[in-house]
């Protein structure tokens, strides 16, 4: 089964961040989720514009950046001037006035542009939104925090957007609480990748290797 897997790296020890980077590489992780917040968009400072540098600095491998901070129009040059083409920039709609005009940004940079979709978020409110981005964050988990419980009613908004993403030309990715149980149900119905955190990657007693390969040898029926 052809999925990605990104490493939260919110979830990661600062105490060794270039070792963390490079066992995550070597154990085969495909790219690197970076959460960065604002405490006020959220109610939390996770990662910032320091940290992605330095792990942008640390890897080749594709970066996957969260913004969960408010009107990221007047920061994200920041942003974009220290990523390189193939990486990710996921904005949160309702953090915006003009959520087209952050995304047009981001293409002209040459990243590729996403959205986030918060779990009380409905598709039909960024459905235009759709039609602009390549990637769309589904997040199961209320933005904020690494370790938090599956809600299970995005289920349906998921299942909506993967009858949505062929005609409207956009892959679908998972963010919050993913199991190996959400990976054998959703990678084969389409989600096309997940972010590990704490439920499966961090904090295990396990090479991250071992469990990346557990991961990618899962049975699928
Ligand atoms: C949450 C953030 C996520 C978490 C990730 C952690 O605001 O966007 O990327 O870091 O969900 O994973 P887990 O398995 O601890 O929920
Ligand atoms: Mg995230």
């Amino acid at each position: 089964m052809n999925f990605e897997l990104t490493a939260s790296m919110m979830c990661a020890d600062y105490g060794k961040l270039e070792q963390e980077v490079r066992d995550l590489e070597i154990g085969g992780i495909d790219s690197f989720h970076i959460d960065i917040m604002d405490g006020r968009y959220v109610p939390n400072y996770a990662m910032s514009l320091n940290d992605m540098r330095y792990i942008a600095g640390a890897t080749k491998k594709p970066l996957d950046v969260h913004l969960m901070i408010e009107h990221p129009n007047n920061t994200i040059m920041l942003f974009l001037e220290n990523l390189r083409r193939g990486d990710t920039i996921y904005i949160h709609p309702e953090a915006e006035y003009h959520p087209s005009t952050t995304l047009q940004k981001v293409i002209n940079a040459g990243m590729i542009p996403g959205i986030a979709i918060n779990p009380g978020t409905s598709v039909e409110t960024v459905m235009e939104l759709l039609r602009i981005v390549k990637k769309v964050l589904v997040m199961s988990v209320n933005p904020g925090n690494a370790g938090q419980m599956f809600l299970p009613y995005v289920g349906e908004k998921i299942a909506k957007l993967l009858t949505m993403k062929e005609d409207m030309d956009f892959e679908l990715y998972w963010d919050g609480a993913c199991s190996a149980q959400r990976i054998l149900e959703y990678a084969p119905r389409g989600v096309k990748g997940f972010v590990l955190g704490t439920t499966l990657l961090f904090g295990k007693d396990k090479p991250y290797g071992e469990t990346l390969k557990n991961i990618r040898t899962l049975k699928f029926d």
